[in-house]
């Protein structure tokens, strides 16, 4: 076979793989690039061939066994053209193209409601520099996925919303390559998330993808951060992979004119500790973010990053040791306007600018982690964050293979994120059954989340129990996973799911936690430009009606501390079925999909801007 006709095949592919089970051992990530952002790259982003493999006819023979006769029986090896030929009907030059990154299901009108395997394609260039590693970088693809250079395949990723790295060094060569990826969105049970979410399955590379050269010791991770008992001390650790114990790090904030020098300890980490008088503290009201240089041998990055300190007080949370109330929303990576993943800057700029317009200083990205770009906004506008793992709903909580998958993808985003002052809560789940086994399982969560970064609050967001009473009702907040958190999340949906909205107006809350609390739902539906009545559902009248009794009923419970209702803007989901009204979107979304602000967003803005709501404790 012509090599020209062997880079356009999948056949080029298939043996090398098996399910991630056998082969998670040997191909499970170690390398996470981390402020990917500054360091300089060949972007892949554009077009890519791709072909839609419902069947898995590119993982599977006829009789369904994995397919080993190919090219690739070995991974590790240049293929071999005649050891076997593939399957011919596979060529990607001749294939449709769809753009990356972007889902699929937006893309194309036959693909809005697909939920399978999807082959990737495209060609680049590559000039090898000396004593460089070569990474290919994603930022996210949903849910699975698989990666070929040039017919070799170099990793495989589970998780759908956070960044992996795939080391391409020795499969590349100089000049001409390939990329191959394999993205499979199939819903299973033991998924994270599992077979049911309130969100479009989104599947595809939904993520930049990039092409980064860093020497061949690099700095892979860092932690630097002001110290809460003291201010004027940064403290934290630089990492740098490959290098020798001994191996000098400095750390210089320029505009402060700082700089320090720690030396690699036998774990390959530099212990930083950082007199730094005289430093604006990041806050939402003066946002300031320092340019912070790092260097190890002869690698060297750029970081751009806030100082400030978040802790809890009794039922206080304290941000630079003042208490602070969290004027929030929730928000879904739902592309405004287009509908689909939210992808570019644009959709970002667009869904927190709403935000700041609403009297915002917190979001809460559900259920997931959000793109880069979010953070590194929030950052820059003064967003605090609360950020979550998709811990949701009914997962297999007795399974400690989804365990696993949780926990990497808190490591995956904790990683990623822990340069980001926005980001003051962790969550580690929304919604969860209240059984002993879920309780073990996020408990294991939120322990991990505290040893992974010490330095924010570990939340979840909670069901809560009703229990009538002569005048109205209770609801109680007891769920034994509180006992795990720092902070008590909470969502209800008086006047929707349950009651009237006046429902509110005799209802009292018995919080069984000394603990600051987050009122991190409630909502009603509305088609934007629907109008009746205030008792009339779906209506923007409604919707108003839902948010001016559960305002006054929140101020009436001691110990909250913030709120992000739900939700910013009206986004996809499958189960929202109502014809003429949610045609499969949620519609409690305060804008709609098209950007028309319902009633509901000035109530809310009313409350934030005037103070009504949250009063200065
Ligand atoms: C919830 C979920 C959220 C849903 C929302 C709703 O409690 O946390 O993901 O979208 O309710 O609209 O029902």
């Amino acid at each position: 076979m012509k090599p020209s006709l062997l880079r356009n095949t999948l056949a080029a592919l298939l043996v090398s793989f098996l399910p991630l089970s056998a082969h998670a051992a040997e191909t499970a990530n170690t390398t996470l690039l981390v402020d990917i952002d500054h360091r300089p790259a060949t972007s892949l982003n554009g077009q890519w061939h791709t072909i839609v493999d419902p069947y898995q006819d590119g993982l599977f023979n006829f009789h369904h066994e994995i397919l080993k006769n190919g090219y690739f029986n070995n991974a590790t090896q240049p293929p071999n053209p005649a050891a076997d030929h593939g399957p011919v009907e596979y060529n990607f030059a001749t294939a449709a193209t769809l753009e990356v990154p972007r889902d699929w299901n937006t893309q194309q009108p036959d693909l809005f409601y697909y939920e399978g395997l999807l082959w990737y394609q495209r060609d680049f260039q590559y000039t090898p520099q000396p004593n460089t590693r070569a990474f290919l970088h994603f930022g996210a693809v949903n849910y699975q996925s698989y990666v070929w250079v040039n017919g070799i395949r170099i990793c495989e990723h589970e998780g759908g919303f956070t960044p992996f790295d795939c080391d391409a060094t020795a499969a590349l060569k100089p000049g001409s390559n390939f990329v191959i990826v394999a993205a499979d969105n199939s819903r299973k049970a033991d998924n994270v998330p599992t077979l049911q979410t309130d969100w479009w399955n989104y599947g595809g590379i939904t993520r930049d993808v990039s092409l980064v050269q860093v020497p061949s010791t690099f700095i892979d991770d860092y932690d630097l951060h002001l110290s809460r008992t003291d201010h004027d001390l940064i403290e934290g650790y630089v990492h740098v992979e490959g290098a020798a114990p001994g191996t000098a790090v400095t750390v210089a904030i320029p505009e402060l004119h700082l700089f320090t020098r720690a030396t690699l300890d036998p774990h390959n980490r530099a212990p930083i500790a950082l007199i730094a008088k005289n430093l604006t503290l990041w806050s939402p009201e003066n946002p300031h973010l320092y340019t912070v240089t790092l260097t190890a041998g002869p690698d060297k990055l750029d970081d751009v990053m806030g100082f400030r300190t978040v802790e809890v007080r009794g039922t206080q949370i304290l941000l630079n040791g003042e208490p602070i109330f969290l004027r929030g929303v929730s928000i879904h990576a739902e592309a405004p306007y287009r509908t689909g993943r939210a992808v570019s800057q644009q959709d970002v700029d667009t869904l927190l600018n709403w935000a700041k317009d609403l009297g915002c200083n917190f979001v809460r990205l559900a259920h997931y982690p959000h793109d880069q770009r979010m953070t590194r906004t929030t950052d820059r506008l003064g967003l605090l964050v609360w950020s979550e793992i998709p811990d949701y709903w009914a997962l297999q909580f007795d399974n400690p293979a989804v365990l696993e998958k949780s926990k990497q993808q808190l490591h995956e985003m904790i990683r990623r994120d822990r340069d980001k002052a926005s980001i003051i809560l962790w969550s580690v789940a929304n919604e969860t059954p209240n059984t002993p086994a879920r309780t073990t399982y996020l408990t294991t969560m939120a322990d991990l989340t505290r040893q992974l970064d010490s330095t924010r609050l570990v939340t979840a967001a909670l069901l809560v129990r009703t229990e009538k009473t002569p005048t109205g009702s209770n609801k109680i907040v007891d769920d034994p996973l509180g006992a795990a958190l720092d902070v008590i999340g909470t969502n209800e949906y008086i006047g929707w799911y349950e009651q009237k909205p006046s429902g509110a107006d005799s209802t009292n809350w018995d919080i069984r936690y000394q603990k600051p609390v987050i009122m991190s739902e409630f909502g009603a539906d509305a088609k934007a430009g629907l109008h009746g009545s205030p008792d009339q559902r779906w209506t923007e009248e409604y919707q108003a009606e839902v948010y001016k009794h559960q305002l006054p009923m929140l101020n009436r419970i001691p110990q909250l501390r913030g709120m992000s209702p739900w939700v910013l803007m009206d986004f996809r989901s499958p189960r929202r079925t109502l014809t003429g009204i949610q045609d499969n979107f949620n519609r409690k979304g305060l804008v709609s999909d098209q950007g028309v602000k319902k009633q509901a967003f000035t109530v809310l803005q009313n409350a934030y801007k005037n103070q009504t709501v949250g009063k200065p404790q």
